[in-house]
């Protein structure tokens, strides 16, 4: 991509409003538009990166074997009705009538929509275990939308729905998603910490909170510290044998959000100099329900003896348009975002220091070709702008690698790598500069965990 096309309306004052750094940072790179209380446009830098959490979300729920699907936005009430959350769910429903008087709803979550389905179309416990998912916009009229997209209105939910015949299969379910979540918070960069967790109104009493540690977070937290660097279960982890030594031995170390804290039990199995207790971000959120939808809705199966029995079910949030600011708060210094590879709107910016000059042109150009042949995403400065404003946006928007391009090294045949994270620069030859960048992004894309 060529900056002097592209749409990257970078803001150059702090904007007031933004208290925190996620958001002030969000706004500062163009990545964001607020439209009105907690509704956010995603501008196109912005976009780029929440299609690539989609795309690591959706890579990891189909290989745990759930299947994407898409539900309206909008719901009828009576489904609500039936189910007796309509009441319950209170002034966060944003409430709708259409032009024949029908109640409706923009739907904050969707398993009473999800359960309808599965009553139309599933007779038997041969069709089962069953995981349905969709990512869609979701709408809570909180009384406090704050920090952009942190706690929106409207937000992008990754919801999965799990469908079992009993209690024991609901758990591996569970496990299941579980696992996948660890491996999905990790290949974002973020270190995502499983914690026990209430279970609100979603219902239910197994829960467990995925909690990003940042002090900006809106919860209280509890944590045996050794859960910060816990290895992540690689590729190689088998979906469909039993996981539940993997989720054990993760849930073996203490961590619980301050709705569920135990402080005798937190003090006593953690040792002293191993005690977190601190603030953190929810980024997702892991819910066993048991029958609370499928009895009120009539969603049964018949079992192996011809029973008709309602199924277990569970749920499975993450917050994608939160996971961004999530990875910014964990990710940034003074000059700007750091992103990491996987979800970096481009994973190299390519800044040519004199574009008047013709031979630096050539030079830039060529290899703006070569990256963008090699598989890299390039977003190439090439504005008749000085040097130091061109750095300045580099550093912001948070690239994880620029190669600068200028003519006094260029007549030497050489140009500069900067790794945005570290400081850190090399000067290499410009033959030499596609295979280094490869050779330090492929790694760090996390792909093949
Ligand atoms: N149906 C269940 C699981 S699919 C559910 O709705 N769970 S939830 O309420 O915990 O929401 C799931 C995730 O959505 C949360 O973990 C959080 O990451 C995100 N989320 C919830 N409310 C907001 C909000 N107001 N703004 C941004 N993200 C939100």
């Amino acid at each position: 991509m060529r900056l002097s096309r592209y749409f990257l309306p970078v803001l150059r004052d702090v904007p007031k409003e933004a208290e925190i750094v996620s958001h002030r940072l969000m706004l500062r790179a163009g990545m964001l538009k607020q439209e009105a209380a907690g509704l956010y446009a995603w501008l196109p830098l912005g976009y780029r990166v929440l299609r690539k959490i989609q795309a690591i979300i959706e890579q990891e729920q189909d290989r745990a074997g759930a299947h994407e699907m898409l539900m309206p936005t909008i719901q009828s009430a009576d489904l609500w009705r039936e189910s007796g959350r309509y009441d319950a769910y209170g002034k966060e429903m944003l409430r709708i009538t259409d032009r024949h008087e029908r109640d409706m709803l923009y739907g904050p979550t969707n398993e009473e929509m999800i359960t309808d389905i599965f009553r139309a179309h599933v007779r038997s416990y041969k069709d089962l275990p069953l995981n349905l998912y969709h990512i869609q916009w979701k709408f809570r009229d909180e009384i406090r939308p704050r920090f952009g997209t942190m706690r929106s209105r409207e937000f992008l939910m990754k919801d999965a729905y799990s469908f079992d015949l009993d209690l024991g299969r609901a758990r591996e379910a569970y496990n299941r998603m579980f696992v996948s979540y660890l491996r999905t918070f990790y290949r974002m960069g973020l270190t995502a910490i499983p914690m026990r967790a209430e279970t609100g109104p979603i219902g239910g009493d197994l829960s467990h909170e995925f909690i990003v540690l940042a002090d900006t977070g809106e919860s209280g937290v509890f944590c045996h510290a050794d859960l910060l660097d816990k290895p992540i279960p690689t590729h190689d982890v088998d979906y469909l044998s039993d996981l539940q030594p993997i989720v054990d031995d993760w849930t073996s170390l203490y961590a619980a959000t301050e709705d569920m804290i135990d402080m005798a039990e937190f003090e006593s199995t953690v040792p002293e100099d191993k005690r977190i207790a601190a603030r953190g971000i929810e980024v997702g959120q892991v819910f066993y329900f048991g029958t609370k939808y499928s009895d009120p809705l009539g969603a049964t199966v018949t079992d192996d003896e011809g029973k008709e029995v309602a199924v277990h079910m569970g749920s499975y949030g993450i917050g994608l348009t939160r996971v961004a600011p999530a990875i910014i708060e964990a990710n940034h210094d003074d000059d700007g975002i750091i992103w990491p590879v996987s979800v970096a709107p481009f994973e190299v910016a390519l800044i040519n220091l004199k574009p008047g000059d013709k031979d630096c042109n050539t030079a830039n150009e060529g290899l703006y070709q070569s990256l963008t042949n090699a598989g890299i995403e390039v977003l190439y400065d090439d504005r008749d702008l000085g040097a130091g404003a061109k750095f300045a946006t580099a550093d912001l928007i948070g690239l994880p690698y620029q190669l600068i391009a200028g003519p006094r090294g260029l007549k030497n045949n050489e140009v500069e790598i900067k790794h945005r994270r570290t400081g850190e620069r090399e000067t290499v030859s410009t033959d030499a500069a596609v295979a280094r960048l490869l050779a330090l992004i492929e790694p760090e894309r996390r792909d093949k965990i």
